[in-house]
């Protein structure tokens, strides 16, 4: 199985060159795609030097920054040109721990569509967070669980693995999140899919190095994403599916049915 895990980084220059060193050790069969925002911090240049030192390191370069979101459907498309078995996606700023690879590649080795990094399972959490985000994230999980119909304990994580084969049903040109509503989005379809989904713990620490990206903005994109999304799930599903889904739910796959 070829692991690819996609990256995305703005202004990550402090944080990148150790984070790769560290997923190299812990993933080494792996291959990393990195999306660059054309971050002004030189991230990109950075980046340029590693890839032509080390064949497993990629660079995409954008022309600015065009989100969270379309940095990570950039990303797994690339991995499944290249032949990826299995996508991962993680941040740049060590909040998700590049010790935890392996068992989120695990997951999926044993049998799991979509391997989730979660808080909010036993033996998961979050550490050094401010109380003010430990509120958003539970109540963003709490609304979508509630909204979405989604059984998953963290449904806003953004360490994940994917089944390329379950990728390759989702069409990802129509997802509409610009951030991190893209979690929710592509939960929502994966479960739609009928994906076999696992959780496996993790401990969120705060960003090593580095401003946050989260801004207002966002925020509000997220809140409104998750409603048109709920309304869509509950009102509009045969258009939903039509939308996102290549082919109908599969029977044998034993998924979450939403
Ligand atoms: N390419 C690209 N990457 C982005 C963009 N926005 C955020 N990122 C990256 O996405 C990852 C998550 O962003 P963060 O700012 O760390 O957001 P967060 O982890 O939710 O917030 P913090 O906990 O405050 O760090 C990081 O690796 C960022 O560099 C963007 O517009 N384009
Ligand atoms: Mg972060």
């Amino acid at each position: 199985m070829t692991p690819w895990i996609s990256v995305a980084t703005y202004n990550e220059r402090e944080n990148i060159e150790a984070l790769l060193a560290e997923i190299h050790k812990h993933l080494p069969e792996g291959h990393v795609i990195v999306v660059d925002d054309n971050s002004p911090d030189g991230t990109g240049e950075l980046l340029d030097a590693l890839s032509q030192r080390d064949p497993w390191i990629h660079v995409l370069h954008r022309t600015g920054k065009l989100g969270y979101a379309s940095a990570h459907r950039a990303g797994m498309k690339q991995a499944m040109e290249h032949g990826a078995d299995v996508v991962l996606t993680m941040d740049a700023d060590f909040s998700h721990n590049p010790a935890v690879l392996p068992a989120l590649v695990q997951c999926i080795n044993e049998g799991a569509d979509l391997a989730i990094g979660s808080r909010y399972v036993p033996g998961g959490g979050t550490r050094n967070w401010p109380w003010h985000r430990q509120v958003l994230s539970r109540g963003s999980n709490a609304m979508a669980r509630l909204l979405l119909g989604l059984r998953v304990h963290d449904c806003t994580g953004g360490f994940r693995a994917y089944r390329t084969s379950l990728l390759q049903r989702i069409r990802l040109d129509q997802f509409e999140s610009d951030g991190y509503s893209f979690l929710e989005e592509s939960l929502l379809l994966c479960a739609l899919a009928g994906a076999r989904i696992a959780e496996t713990p993790i401990v969120f620490e705060e960003r090593r190095a580095g401003k946050s990206k989260i801004s207002r903005k966002v925020i509000l994109e997220a809140i409104v994403l998750l409603f048109q999304l709920a309304w869509r799930r509950l009102f509009c599903r045969k258009a939903l599916v039509d939308k996102y889904l290549i082919t109908a739910p599969l029977p044998d796959q034993g998924g979450a049915p939403v």
